[in-house]
């Protein structure tokens, strides 16, 4: 296949994808809430800019689960497998040969700081999503870190166009206890459905519980409806 025959399938793959997902994506809470919770000027989604309970910081909190993985890039890969027709493994340069887009987005941890407008750079999950062709049985993904932890999106929320796998953020290469090289961020939903030193994504024909939301968390974690817990 040469690039150009490359990049028309993906881009076959991402309307496939998009038809299948726009209805129900369209149905989902940041999209359609008439009263969203919170406070300040609206979002680019029409969101207040905080959500309810949250407070507005400046500094960047660390939140793990006491390991912070040091992957080197040459020994860094990403598998993203399970219920597609084309499971892969990336390794870096293949990962930054991928488009490259720049979004400023907002991060709301359940801990309810906010950070706003953070300059990130990275793969849109849909592009990856693309690449290895979900099955049509695909409903959910389970994205696993090289700390051990793991969070589980559906594909409605996931497939968003600001959903990305970022290793850039305020300019500079995302720091390990960012979870540098790679993590993913989830504008939309609390920062916890955002796996740092991302390892692998598993596409699944069900929803299943990761690491928080099996200990009590939410497992759609919509913050403009204060959904911490289950
Ligand atoms: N791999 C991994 N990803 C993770 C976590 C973690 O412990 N391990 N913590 C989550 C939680 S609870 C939050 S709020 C954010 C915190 O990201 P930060 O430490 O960059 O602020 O990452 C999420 N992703
Ligand atoms: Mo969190």
């Amino acid at each position: 296949m040469d690039a150009n025959e490359k990049t028309d399938k993906i881009v076959e793959a991402r309307m496939k994808l998009k038809h299948r997902f726009e209805e129900k994506m369209a149905q989902t809470p940041s999209l359609t809430d008439e009263k969203p919770r919170g406070t300040g000027l609206a979002n680019r989604h029409g969101m207040p800019a905080v959500p309810v309970g949250q407070t507005v910081t400046t500094k960047w909190p660390v939140l793990d689960l006491g390991y912070k993985p040091n992957i080197p890039l040459d020994k860094w890969q990403l598998n993203i497998d399970g219920e597609v027709n084309n499971p892969i493994r990336l390794k870096w340069d293949d990962l930054m040969a991928l488009p490259q887009v720049e979004d400023t987005s907002d991060f709301h941890c359940v801990t309810t700081w906010s950070r706003l407008d953070v300059p990130w750079v990275g793969v849109r999950f849909m592009d990856i999503a693309a690449l290895v062709d979900p099955k049509g049985s695909a409903t959910h993904v389970m994205c696993y870190g090289y700390d051990g932890y793991s969070t589980n999106v559906s594909l409605e929320e996931a497939l968003k166009p600001d959903v990305l796998l970022v290793h850039t953020a305020d300019g500079k290469p995302l720091t390990l206890e960012h979870g540098g090289p790679l993590r993913m961020i989830t504008p939309q939903l609390y920062a916890w459905k955002g796996s740092k030193w991302i390892k692998r994504i598993e596409f699944l024909t069900k929803n299943q519980l990761g690491f928080w939301e099996e200990r009590g968390y939410s497992n759609t974690a919509y913050p403009w409806r204060n959904d911490r817990y289950s």
